[in-house]
Formats: C-alpha cells, structure tokens, sequence
C-alpha cells in the first residue's frame, strides 16, 4: 500500500493516478475538511481530467483520511515556501510530515518527498528527524526524492506522459519506487542520487524564471523605444537554437516566483541572474500599473473605478490564485490608482477574495470601461467581441480587436 500525505495541487493527482493504475492507496491531509470533501465524492479544485481520474480511484478503492498508515511506501507532497527574510527553503510541513511518518511506520519503509527542495534539504533537515527517532537513515529507513513536474491546467495528461528525476542513496531502491511510478508514467524515469534530484528540479523552474525575465526586459525595452516585442520574439524564435517566452504581467503561481529563491538564498553572490531575474517579474505588476496610468492619460480616462481588471488566478484556465500578478497588483495599487476602487472579474474565482469582484463577465463590463486582461482564460478569448468599445488593455496578447494597448 501507497500512503500518498498532502492532498494539494500535486498530491491528490498523484494519489488518484496511482490508485487507477491499480496501485492500493491511501490519500492523507490533516486538513479535515478537504478528507471529508473528497470522501462525499467531490474533488477539491478545478484542472481537466481530475474528476475522470477521481473517479476511477474510487472505483479501485482509493482511501482518504486524516491519518497516516502502516505500510512500507510514503510519498510526500506538501508545500515548502521559502523565508520571505533569508529567501532560505522553510521545510516546516515536510519535516512536520515526516515526523508524523516516524511515528507509525515500519522498518525497511522507503520516503518519497516530492515537494520541491533545494539541495541539501534531505541531508540537513530531514535525516536528522529519521535520526531522532532511533532509525538509522539508508539503513531502518530509505529516503528518495521524486520532484513532480507537472503544470497547472494539463496536470493530468503531464502526469503520465512527462520524465521524471529520482534521487535515491542506492540504486536499489531507485528501482523499487521507479516501479512505483512507472505504473503510471509513460516517460524516462532517471535515477540519480539525492542532491542532484533536488538540484535539477529547482534549475528547471529556475530556467523558466529567467526566460521569462528576459521576455518581461525585452517588453520594457521595446516599450521605450516603441518596438513591437512580440513581432520581435516571434521572428527571432524562428532561429533554430532561440526559445524566448511571453511578457506578462507577472509571474505567480507557487513554483517559478518562489524556488529561484531557494537558490538565491543557499548561494548570496553567486545567483546573480537569478536574482536579477527574481526582481525583473516581481516588477511586472508596478510596470502594469505604470501603463494602465499612461494608458487612461491618453484615452483621456479619469476615473479608477470604472477600470476592470479580468483575471485573479495566475495563469489561464486554472483557479488557482497564489502569488497571482494581479493580487500582486491590487496590493501595490496607491495614489490615485487605488486597489480598493479597480473592479475585478475571474470567471474561475467565485469566492468573494477582493473588494469590488464581480461574479458575471456581464456586470463585470457594465461597471467598465477600460478592461485590462490580466489572464488569458478561454472564456474571454471566446467573447472578445463582448469587449469592443471598451478601451483594452492586452497583458497576454490574446486580444485582436483593433486599437489594443499591450505591455
Ligand atoms: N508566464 C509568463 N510567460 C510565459 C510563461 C509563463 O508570464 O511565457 C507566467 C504565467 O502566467 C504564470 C507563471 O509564469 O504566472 C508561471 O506559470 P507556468 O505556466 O510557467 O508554470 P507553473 O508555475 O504553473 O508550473 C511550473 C512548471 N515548470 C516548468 O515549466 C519548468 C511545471 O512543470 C512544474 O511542475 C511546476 O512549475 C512546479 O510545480 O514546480
């Protein structure tokens, strides 16, 4: 039996995967609410192919509980933000995660940690816990790090089809848990130790951090010295060996805006283009903010509140809000441009989360007359037309109507 613990955004997936595989799982959350929310049937966010996949799981058997199980396979997936102060990973939930295993598991168990860590994180916080409770590391109990790779929006197809890191202390049982996961994934699974897991999946995000820094630079280049950067990107990613990414309006979502910082802060002074890159997308939302107030000098707008922002979660088609450009945003709104006065609009956000929030697109566009499209969701790219006689202002290019303002 599989005890998958932490039932977010990348362990239920997980759990639910394994167990339509025909693996014999248990999920585990301290979250009661959430246990119980699965257990009535229903799934906990929205991403394509989850409640598919949920409900097979359920035909196969799979358990959800607030309690950890006896069994000899763990895989962690609980969330490792960083210290906002020393930019330094905060391992509290999987150091608390493990701990909880410490407690019911038998001799010769194997403890996967999925959750994104930098390097070193097995060998300084989580031995010492294995240690402290009487059990000798590699030896009474195996360590194993399996960082996911999954994206929002198509977890559940990436899941099977994506490759995969595993790092363990020996090959043997990289083997046994690339057996684990290869019921499922379809991709090359690569075993390598520990250090160089961690390592390899916080450059990954990290390498995306900077691409898009760099798309986010060449925008506010271009935009000073009015050039189209997307004409720009377009034509130089036809060059075999160029692949930049999209301007935005900022980068959320609770991987590429945090792990470049575990880097930042294990190695000061020597992640620099990482840190420049950190500070380039943080800088988004402000450049946003900048540009709808040049935007509404030149329409000749005046007045705040009949300026909408579409969007609150970090990216399209999902609803996820965390770190999200335009929460970033409504928090930096001041003098004259007020958070507090913008109507909001997310068609995947019913919870009332800011002031002003809509709950249709229609009352959203009646109470405007500037739309600024923070994201790019499916909803709006099929009512563009909705928007016309609007002043637009296009973050994602996704808008075609004529006269569009973009970054
Ligand atoms: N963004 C841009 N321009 C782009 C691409 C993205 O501004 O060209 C923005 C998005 O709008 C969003 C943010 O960046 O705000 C991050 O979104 P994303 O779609 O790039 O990535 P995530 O955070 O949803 O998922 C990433 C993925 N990592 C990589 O692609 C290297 C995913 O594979 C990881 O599993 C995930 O992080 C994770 O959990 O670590």
């Amino acid at each position: 039996m599989i005890n998958v613990i932490g039932l977010g955004y990348i362990g239920l997936p997980t759990a639910l995967i394994l167990a339509s595989h025909g693996m014999d799982v248990v999920g585990t959350d301290y979250n009661e609410e959430l246990v119980d929310k699965l257990n009535r049937g229903e799934v906990t966010f929205e991403e394509k192919g989850l409640k598919g996949l949920f409900d097979e799981a359920v035909r196969n058997g799979i358990e959800f509980s607030n309690e950890y199980k006896v069994t000899d396979t763990y895989i962690i997936s609980v969330p490792t933000p960083y210290d906002k102060e020393s930019k330094k990973v905060d391992a509290c939930f999987v150091v608390s995660a493990v701990k909880s295993v410490m407690k019911v598991c038998p001799k010769g168990a194997t403890v996967v940690i999925e959750s994104t860590i930098p390097p070193g994180t097995i060998e300084k916080f989580i031995r010492p816990v294995i240690e402290a409770n009487g059990f000798v590391p590699g030896k009474d109990i195996h360590l194993v790090h399996a960082p996911e790779r999954i994206i929002p929006g198509n977890m559940v197809y990436e899941l099977e089809h994506n490759s995969r890191t595993i790092g363990a202390d020996d090959a043997e049982i990289g083997e046994k848990i690339k057996a684990v996961y290869s019921s499922f994934c379809k991709g090359d699974i690569v075993i390598t130790d520990i250090r160089t897991a961690e390592m390899t999946k916080v450059v990954e995000n990290t390498f995306r951090d900077i691409n898009i820094a760099f798309a986010n630079e060449l925008a506010k280049i271009c935009r000073s010295d009015d050039m189209d950067v997307y004409e720009i990107i377009r034509i130089a990613n036809m060059h075999p060996r160029v692949n930049i990414l999209t301007p935005g309006p900022g980068v959320g979502g609770h991987c590429i805006s945090v792990d470049p910082w575990f880097l930042v802060g294990d190695y000061p002074g020597l992640a620099n283009i990482i840190l420049a890159a950190r500070k380039i997308n943080d800088g988004m939302p402000r450049f946003v903010i900048h540009r709808i107030s040049q935007i509404m000098k030149e329409k000749g707008l005046t007045d705040v509140r009949r300026v909408g922002l579409y969007g609150l979660t970090y990216k399209e088609n999902v609803d996820d809000v965390r770190e999200s450009p335009t929460l970033q945003m409504l928090e930096r709104m001041e003098d004259g441009l007020s958070g507090g006065l913008v109507q909001v609009y997310d068609p995947y956000v019913t919870k009332k989360i800011v002031p002003n929030q809509h709950t249709t697109f229609e009352s959203f566009l009646g109470a405007v007359d500037m739309v600024v499209i923070m994201v790019g969701h499916d909803e709006i790219k099929q009512n563009m037309n909705m928007l016309s006689g609007k002043v637009v202002f296009d973050t994602r290019k996704i808008c075609y109507l004529p006269d569009v303002h973009r970054l």
